[in-house]
């Protein structure tokens, strides 16, 4: 160990901390971006980063009484945008974590933010390219790879798969299975009409039949893991169609293929279906004893887990560390706020030490990337300094390259590793 390599201050510490945390680039592994080549399912600019489905929710609450659901609906994507930038960053202070997203961007992006004027701030993004704004933004997030959403029962996505070709390779694939697992009675006939031998009662070859959809699917997309988002009464085992095509189908699959299986755990769709996709939240804790059964019951399976609930986290927590095949991730959706990823990371760390992937940005929108990394690297390395100077306390002295590598792991390579 050189000695210009060991750190033996706090304020060395402080520095170095910074530096790494924020020139590591990071592997983002659960969004729902589009590389160029899906065309329109890309979202990018200043006006879907208003109208986010988080800031939907929250100009809904500012215009109680005044612009219903369906009015708002019903608006131009540019008049929804204004409505929010009025009612949430003018009318109000923009603090909540989903206002605070986009001042980041638009500062980052070098913008003059404090003119408040949103049409100057639109000609910005009037003559660039989904392409060249991709690139722009990878760079200014400081992210190397992303992780995006496929689902196969997407009638905008199939034609893309189905046309072939190389996309672009910092996009990865996922092969969402939400329609497969959570709707089987729906999505069967569906799988009949392409072909496949299933039956809702799963007699006859119907699992098979699942299992070479999931091949042929697997070979489109090359996914780095399958994924389903699941209700916060999820059970398993149990006598239903969601457990059943899970334990019948994606599990073997998953085990036969070594392909990871990533479980997002504890959202109740629609709870207010007037708000469309904004409409969609959480009712309560998820059971934690459905992941601890399938951990111990398919040993060969690799889970990757997210809950939605802040009062699942410890006992996840608990759990990963009985089973290395469990990798918790993320602070998803209503956890993705400063103080519940303080908190969350820091149990974590507590618990894991640096076995875990801490965050992903579940970004809808391209430059959400860079304010849900920005976000989230200030929190990072104000907990690093502490946890490492809990160590140097005590004699311990960290090195430069051991902190590249913590951090380098829980950005990028824990993930890797674990996937394989
Ligand atoms: O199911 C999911 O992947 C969730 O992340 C939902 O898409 C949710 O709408 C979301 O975007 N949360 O951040
Ligand atoms: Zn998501």
């Amino acid at each position: 160990m050189q000695d210009q390599d060991r750190i033996l201050s706090t304020s060395e510490l402080e520095r170095v901390v910074q530096e790494v945390v924020a020139a590591t680039p990071v592997t983002d592994i659960h969004t729902h971006l589009y590389d160029a080549r899906f065309g329109e399912l890309l979202a990018w600019g200043v006006d879907e980063l208003l109208t986010y489905h988080y800031l939907i929710a929250e100009v809904m609450r500012a215009e109680f009484g005044r612009t219903s659901p369906e009015e708002f609906y019903a608006m131009s994507k540019k008049e929804q945008a204004d409505l929010i930038w009025q009612r949430l960053f003018i009318g109000n202070s923009p603090i909540s974590e989903a206002c605070r997203g986009p001042i980041t961007v638009l500062g980052a992006l070098g913008l003059d933010v404090a003119s408040r004027d949103l049409d100057e701030m639109r000609q910005y993004f009037a003559d660039k390219t989904p392409e060249e704004y991709i690139d722009q933004v990878f760079e200014l997030a400081n992210v190397k790879e992303v992780v995006m959403t496929n689902d196969p029962f997407d009638e905008l996505e199939i034609p893309v798969w189905e046309t072939g070709g190389a996309g672009d390779p910092r996009f990865k694939a996922a092969l969402r299975l939400d329609e497969l697992v959570n709707h089987w009675e729906q999505t069967q006939p569906i799988l009949a009409g392409r072909g496949y031998d299933v039956a809702r009662d799963f007699s006859g070859k119907t699992c098979d039949e699942v299992m070479r959809f999931l091949a042929e699917w697997r070979e489109k997309l090359s996914p780095v893991y399958m994924a389903v988002s699941l209700p916060d009464d999820f059970a398993f085992p149990a006598d239903n169609s969601q457990a059943r095509v899970i334990q019948d189908a994606v599990l073997p699959f998953a085990a036969k293929e070594d392909l990871p299986f990533a479980m997002m755990i504890g959202v109740k769709r629609g709870i207010n279906p007037r708000l469309q996709m904004a409409g969609d939240g959480i009712m309560g804790k998820a059971d934690i004893k459905a992941v601890g059964y399938m951990c111990a019951n398919y040993d060969d399976v690799k889970f990757l887990v997210t809950m939605l609930s802040r009062e699942n986290q410890h006992e996840l927590c608990a759990v990963a560390r009985k089973f290395p095949n469990l990798m918790p991730f993320g602070c998803w959706w209503f956890l993705n706020d400063p103080s519940l990823i303080d908190e969350i990371t820091r149990m974590r760390i507590e618990l894991l030490g640096l076995s875990f992937v801490p965050q992903h940005s579940d970004a809808r929108i391209v430059d959400q990337l860079v304010y849900k990394w920005a976000h989230f690297r200030n929190i990072l390395a104000k907990i690093l300094v502490e946890k490492y100077g809990d160590a140097m306390r005590s004699g311990w002295i960290p090195t430069r390259a051991e902190i590249r590598r913590d951090v380098s792991g829980l950005y990028s390579d824990n993930f890797w590793d674990f996937v394989g």
